[in-house]
């Protein structure tokens, strides 16, 4: 090659180079770290999912994408409604979130908290793995997340220290924790408790001191957390709402990584959250119920509702129903019920 004919590819080179070098880079600048907010440690199905996610991640990028679980919204001081902004923000990298923490800023989410929205578990499968699901997904991508996998947190039951509820009559006046959304408030209003907004990290402390008197989660949680040592002495099933979780990583973390390594961490993100609905799942779907019978075991009156019973629950709480359909978009609205009376067994 001539002289000149090498200078000039030379130049070309340097050129193109630095013409693609920024995007290269970018895309190779991987952290050491990245940072999974979480409200539940691995000792609860929600942390679990973690867990497995975080661990297929891992193994399957050969430790190019190293995840650390960041259970107790630690990134945010425990504030578990800040974290959809945090996440968006950039001050967490990714998360696996419920649905009632982030519908303060996606009202949409709202729509899993109606009450008595879900007759079964095969209605919020119609949900999560169907047209309304794929909508909610968009919403969340437009409001600045990447959504990967839904999971699942539970059928939230609830319990109290102070006697058995068997209708709305039973849970006036009773002090109520509920998470900080607004639909909360009113559903328990309606019933005529006295419900009070508080992060989990503060509920459990108010329990024990007797400063509030009930809370609504799932049994796992129920079990995990151990809330018959904090007074939580009676439990109604009444299933009146069921948060789903959702995996999401925040979009400039997302942009940094390759196409293949994209994949990889979502293909993660639907393996772990299928396994991880199993897990929240167990004890309570097969026909002899055993995490009820454990709880039992603990000293805790279980209470079961007939379907009449159940009924005047329902009833008290469809003003609110409607409100918050309005509030969330009556189109989104109908088209989860038309999923859920469409639902396969
Ligand atoms: O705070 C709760 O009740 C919990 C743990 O279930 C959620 O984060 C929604």
């Amino acid at each position: 090659m001539k002289l000149r004919t090498f200078l000039t590819s030379a130049v070309a080179t340097a050129a193109a180079l630095a013409f693609t070098a920024p995007g290269a880079l970018a895309q190779t600048a991987y952290k050491s770290e990245y940072r999974m907010s979480l409200v539940l440690g691995p000792a609860f199905p929600w942390g679990k999912g973690g867990e497995l996610w975080a661990n297929k991640v891992r193994e399957r990028t050969q430790g190019r994408i190293n995840i650390k679980l960041y259970p107790g919204v630690s990134l945010i001081q425990g504030d578990q409604t800040r974290e959809f902004s945090a996440l968006r923000q950039g001050v967490i990298d990714m998360a696996i979130g419920s649905t009632i923490n982030w519908s303060p800023q996606v009202k949409q989410l709202n729509l899993f908290s109606l009450p008595f929205l879900f007759p079964d578990y095969a209605a919020v499968d119609a949900l999560t793995q169907g047209e309304v699901g794929k909508s909610i997904f968009q919403t969340l991508d437009k409001a600045g997340v990447v959504p990967l996998a839904w999971g699942e947190n539970g059928y939230r039951e609830i319990s109290n220290s102070k006697k058995q509820i068997k209708s709305p009559a039973d849970l006036k006046g009773l002090k109520i924790r509920v998470v900080g959304s607004p639909l909360f408030l009113d559903t328990f209003t309606a019933l005529g408790a006295n419900p009070t907004q508080m992060s989990w990290a503060d509920a459990q402390p108010a329990f024990a001191s007797g400063a509030v008197d009930g809370q609504e989660n799932p049994l796992a949680i129920f079990t995990a957390a151990k809330l018959h040592t904090v007074a939580q002495k009676h439990l109604t099933l009444w299933g009146y709402v069921n948060d789903p979780l959702v995996f999401v990583v925040n979009k400039e973390i997302w942009n940094s990584w390759t196409p293949a390594d994209r994949e990889i961490v979502k293909q993660a993100a639907v393996d772990a959250g299928k396994e991880q609905i199993a897990i929240a799942r167990k004890g309570v779907i097969e026909a002899d119920k055993p995490l009820i019978k454990q709880i039992e075991g603990l000293g805790v009156t279980v209470t079961q509702l007939s379907p009449a019973e159940r009924e005047e629950f329902v009833k008290a709480t469809r003003p609110v129903y409607a409100k918050w359909k309005g509030q969330i978009g009556a189109d989104l609205v109908n088209q989860a019920e038309k999923s859920i009376a469409a639902r396969k067994p």
